[in-house]
């Protein structure tokens, strides 16, 4: 079942001046890069953290030990908490969204081949035509033959991974498999929130992710999704990583750019797809895949929009089938206090 906007407009009005726990910080500035601005630092990185290598905490910060109540009362219908409190124990886990020029290091070390390049295609977002009058939601969907992490936007598209973009295109599976070379594992949907919300903060649900002066503090969709993109925040699709404001514990990136995929099952199924649902589009196509269990992904992308999934909150959530690989998730790494050996 996908939100449409009379889901929207049935939401807002229902959910006016709840508040949600947020990682926005208040105050921070944001700066609005442009692609073109050689001044800011996250356009000129490399995509590569200090020091990286396997089994090191290269490009981690660790998050002290606590407890949350995951979800929100005032949010979709998937995110009523459950009112248990969860204890977290100290963890690290990646500043940033993981890289191409991290993901490239491991394909280079391991040969590694995605289940997007061995299923030859993928999910990717084209936006429509205004003029189609006969599209339905999730049209802006499609199935692109040569599509993967090295060109997710498929062959024919002048759009390439940039090594200090998120990887995307990636299936739970590959995820792990990077994770697992580098001693480490995907978070719990309780891990990722609770370091999302940075320490604790509020936001109303009506709002979108705004710093005071109303400058946006991360990548998502400003304007009328799928029509009008603005790019008041600087980016029509990923940004490289790192350009908008950290949270509380140093994180970039929680909220917005691309989605971000945990080991969690998902299991409240009532709210699935927001920006559309790409499995129907890869099924349609005759994929050889996709009939897998169902993640919780979080964080929302650079798709999620006021006017049609507000999901750029820490609370927010989605469902990704574990073996499809679309153009809007990606991940980064955890690594539990105690659980793996580490070299430094
Ligand atoms: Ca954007």
């Amino acid at each position: 079942m996908k939100p449409g906007a009379q889901d929207f407009n049935l939401l807002a009005a229902c959910c006016v001046l709840l508040v949600f726990s947020c990682a926005i910080v208040p105050g921070s500035a944001a700066r609005i890069p442009t692609a073109d601005d050689p001044t800011v630092a996250c356009l000129r990185s490399r995509g590569l953290p200090e020091g990286f290598a396997p089994r090191t905490k290269s490009g981690m910060t660790l998050v002290p030990a606590g407890s949350v109540v995951l979800g929100s009362q005032g949010g979709y219908a998937d995110e009523a908490p459950s009112g248990e409190r969860i204890v977290i124990a100290a963890f690290w886990i990646d500043r940033t969204e993981v890289t191409n020029a991290q993901f490239s290091e491991f394909v280079k070390a391991t040969g590694y081949v995605t289940d997007a390049e061995r299923e030859g295609a993928s999910a990717v977002f084209k936006a429509p035509k205004k003029s189609d009058r006969s599209r339905r939601d999730g049209d802006w969907w499609q199935w692109i033959q040569g599509a993967n992490w090295r060109m997710p936007e498929g062959p024919s598209s002048a759009a390439r991974a940039q090594p200090n973009e998120p990887v995307v295109q990636v299936t739970q599976h590959d995820a792990l498999a990077y994770a697992k070379w580098m001693g480490r594992d995907l978070p719990s949907e309780a891990e990722w929130e609770y370091a999302a919300a940075g320490g604790g903060r509020q936001e109303l649900v009506d709002r979108q992710p705004r710093d005071p002066k109303g400058r946006p503090v991360a990548n998502y969709w400003q304007g009328i999704f799928p029509d009008v993109n603005t790019k008041e925040d600087g980016f029509v699709a990923l940004a490289p990583v790192g350009c908008f404001p950290k949270n509380g514990y140093g994180l970039a990136d929680m909220i917005g750019n691309a989605w971000e995929l945990t080991r969690d099952r998902y299991t409240g199924g009532h709210q699935a797809h927001g920006n559309g649902d790409p499995w129907q589009t890869a099924k349609s196509a005759g994929a050889k895949t996709h009939d897998s269990e169902r993640l919780v992904i979080k964080g929302g992308s650079f798709l999620c929009a006021e006017n049609y999934c507000m999901r750029y909150r820490v609370t927010a959530r989605e469902a990704q089938e574990a073996d499809l690989a679309t153009s809007h998730v990606g991940f980064r790494t955890v690594l539990r206090v105690g659980a793996a050996p580490s070299a430094r």
